[in-house]
């Protein structure tokens, strides 16, 4: 099963995304709301918020500030942002309610958890 869709793992992709968002609230899929971007920002080798919830068709972008790289990957590795250097961000949209947890995939000590609200289908 897919839970999530990746959409670029690069912040000058944001355009692509918008325009995903817009074909996606036309088509209906999102009875017309477009999904919400939340920020979760990785500093000193911790994810913030490390708990964040959310709405099916949201997205959510992860910042990385360190220096060191990190990653968020799901548990399940069904969805990973990629390698995430200082001052890059990766987005990923879920779709699906549900709890996602995830971690670094170069420090797997950094965990958090998404909780994506709302009916399942
Ligand atoms: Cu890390």
């Amino acid at each position: 099963m897919r839970h999530v869709m990746r959409i670029s793992a690069e912040f000058g992709s944001a355009l692509l995304g918008a325009t995903f968002f817009l074909s996606a609230a036309f088509s209906g899929t999102f009875a017309g709301e477009a999904g919400q971007t939340h920020q979760v920002v990785i500093a000193k080798f911790k994810f913030i918020p490390a708990e964040l919830t959310i709405q099916p068709g949201d997205t959510v972008e992860w910042i990385n500030q360190d220096i060191a790289p990190h990653t968020a990957t799901g548990s399940d590795k069904a969805w990973d942002t990629g390698r995430l250097r200082k001052n890059e961000s990766g987005a990923i949209t879920f779709s699906t309610a549900g709890q996602f947890d995830y971690f670094c995939y170069f420090h797997p000590a950094m965990k958090a958890v998404i909780t994506v609200k709302g009916k399942l289908e």
